[in-house]
């Protein structure tokens, strides 16, 4: 009796832990679109906006565009895009959204184009997720859970990325 209470506590126990484990497949798919390991950046106390990233493939043959999108975190999910101009980095919304045309791969990263959640409900917290819904002008909406990373982190931890 104690044995197999201790297997079952056992069971009980790797279940409960199972989804802290880091995603090895942290991807989503909508039509023939593949986003990939959707990120966002941990923001200090008083932050009322964190920058989200991700990668959008298009693996069909008509051209898609990221039009918008909503998340659970913050008021609005803007589409922003960072520029260099005359030494001082700027921010401005992409309101035209961002084309995903096909057989390309585009990334939304720091320091370039990027989610922006603006008015935060809370802030960021690393090991947090967040759900994000993107919506796609042709393949519809999908909805991701962004991995909140470490307030310096310049790409994401994982390491199938150590390689960009
Ligand atoms: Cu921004």
């Amino acid at each position: 009796m104690k044995r197999f209470a201790l297997g079952a506590a056992g069971v009980v126990l790797s279940l409960a832990t199972y989804p802290t484990l880091p995603a090895a497949a942290h991807d989503y798919a909508v039509g023939p679109l593949k986003i990939g390991h959707p990120w966002a950046r941990a923001t200090p106390p008083a932050a009322k906006v964190g920058g989200g990233y991700l990668s959008v493939e298009n693996t069909g043959s008509e051209p898609d565009r990221l039009v918008g999108g909503s998340t659970e975190a913050a008021a609005r999910l803007e589409i922003h895009e960072t520029s260099l101009t005359d030494g001082i980095m700027r921010m401005r919304e992409r309101t035209d959204g961002v084309a995903i045309p096909p057989g390309a791969k585009v990334e939304l990263k720091p320091s370039a184009l990027h989610l922006m959640l603006v008015d935060l409900k809370a802030p960021l917290k690393q090991g947090d997720k967040v759900k994000a819904t993107l919506v796609f002008e042709r393949a519809g909406s999908v909805t991701v859970d962004l991995q909140v990373q470490g307030v310096g982190a310049p790409q994401p931890a994982a390491s199938e990325h150590s390689g960009h």
